[in-house]
């Protein structure tokens, strides 16, 4: 006789609200009983129906395309009219599965637009407190020994609606979606830098892009031989325009705008050149008085993207919570998660590989009664930075925070099953 299969519905809970033991995904007993209610009552399309099973199908292409049936998984565009060029574009995070992000759906934000540049006539300098300047063209730097990574690139503004005095109601990549992961393979930064030849006195690489307005971050140059990358490739194939081509610098797990896109100069210096995007932005007042600044790293942060605010939960059933931690500091070490507006929390489980500086899913079951209920997620790093409750934050960094929002989001399910965002 087959063993029985225990019912998901008598299942014990390992915190308040119905949260169940994240492994019960891995054993074959637990089968979300929607999903079984769906197979058992779906009625096969007779085969006359399907015209795919009776004719050709298309001929080949030469660059793919996602089906017709997916174009509303898009970007979402928050452009500034007054300044055209000036905005951003969010990933949609609540559409999509696992870690990688599309190329086609990666974040945007370009403070002068997206600059065409011909790659035969585009140049990288190498200068200023070095033995000896060099000149790299797109052809040359392709030649040299690459590194491949996969890492997250955030925008410091990303979630900055948190800080309003009422939770925003839009979905939850047009909140959180200035966050986006791809693998990035280019040069080391290291080895330019040791053939140029280093002196003593610089402390400091001032990265200049070639948009309009040449955009330019002062970077320590610790952090550059360390784990900087020229990047020439997004996820296997040649940058993408709005991502910076033919190459920018990525800077592993610190702020979005330290990776300069459209790369044409790095100038060593014994100080930071106190640009725009480092004096009257990207920096914030402190209630002390005192002004942050050079803020590089991004924080320990979470989501949970479904069920998130716009969805809809059918009945009272088992379901999958689902969503998405990362830390500029290092290895997501645990996600929990809590049904009951964060009173109990029980752990969800990490899809692998959990890599440094680059996005972690994470997955727990859940059993909605039908009634409302307040749904959280906390991330805590390998160093053992916590994610702050929003209360505890805005506490900290006062009226004036702007950037680098990283409070646990609620996610409010009322007695329809309709979720919405919630303080
Ligand atoms: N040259 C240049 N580099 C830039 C920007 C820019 O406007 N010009 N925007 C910066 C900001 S603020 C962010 S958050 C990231 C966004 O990268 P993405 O558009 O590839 O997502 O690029 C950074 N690099
Ligand atoms: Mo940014």
């Amino acid at each position: 006789m087959p063993a029985r299969r225990p019912s998901p519905h008598t299942l014990p809970e390992v915190a308040g609200g119905g949260l169940l033991d994240r492994r019960l995904f891995l054993r074959r007993g637990l089968v979300l009983a929607t999903a079984t209610a769906a197979a058992h009552t779906a009625s096969a399309t007779p085969d006359d129906d399907l015209p795919w099973l009776h004719e050709p199908g298309a001929p080949f292409t030469p660059y793919g395309q996602p089906s017709p049936h997916e174009r509303l998984t898009a970007r979402r565009i928050g452009a500034n009219r007054a300044v055209p060029g000036n905005g951003v574009s969010f990933t949609p995070l609540e559409e999509l599965e696992g870690i990688i992000t599309p190329n086609g759906l990666h974040f945007e934000r370009h403070h002068n637009g997206v600059p065409q540049i011909d790659p035969a006539r585009h140049t990288l300098t190498l200068h200023g407190r070095v033995k000896q300047p060099l000149v790299f063209d797109v052809k040359s730097l392709l030649r040299y020994p690459m590194r491949s990574q996969l890492l997250f690139i955030e925008c410091g503004g990303n979630s900055n609606a948190g800080w309003h005095q009422s939770p925003i109601q839009r979905p939850a990549g047009s909140v959180h979606g200035l966050i986006s992961c791809a693998e990035w393979t280019g040069v080391p930064l290291s080895v330019l830098l040791d053939e140029a030849g280093v002196e003593p006195d610089a402390r400091w690489v001032i990265a200049e892009g070639a948009d309009a307005g040449a955009m330019n971050m002062s970077i320590p140059l610790a952090k550059m031989r360390e784990d900087c990358l020229i990047g020439l490739y997004q996820n296997g194939e040649r940058l993408r325009p709005e991502q910076g081509y033919p190459m920018r610098l990525i800077v592993p797990g610190w702020e979005g705008v330290l990776h300069v896109k459209w790369l044409q100069r790095l100038e060593l210096s014994a100080q930071p050149v106190m640009s725009r995007n480092e004096t009257a932005k990207y920096t914030e007042l402190l209630p002390s008085g005192k002004a942050r600044q050079f803020t590089f790293t991004m924080d320990c942060k979470s989501l949970i993207t479904s069920p998130s605010h716009g969805q809809s939960l059918k009945q009272p059933d088992i379901y999958q919570v689902s969503g998405l931690a990362w830390s500029g500091h290092g290895r997501i070490r645990r996600v929990e998660v809590s049904a009951d507006g964060g009173r109990s929390w029980a752990d969800a489980a990490l899809d692998g590989p959990v890599l440094p500086r680059c996005l972690t899913r994470f997955r727990i079951p859940w059993r909605w009664n039908g009634q409302p209920a307040v749904l959280k997620s906390r991330a805590i790093d390998e160093r053992g930075n916590r994610q702050p409750e929003r209360a505890a934050l805005v506490a900290e960094r006062g009226r004036a925070g702007y950037f680098h929002y990283n409070g646990i989001v609620a996610w409010a399910i009322d007695d329809d099953g309709r979720v919405s965002h919630t303080y």
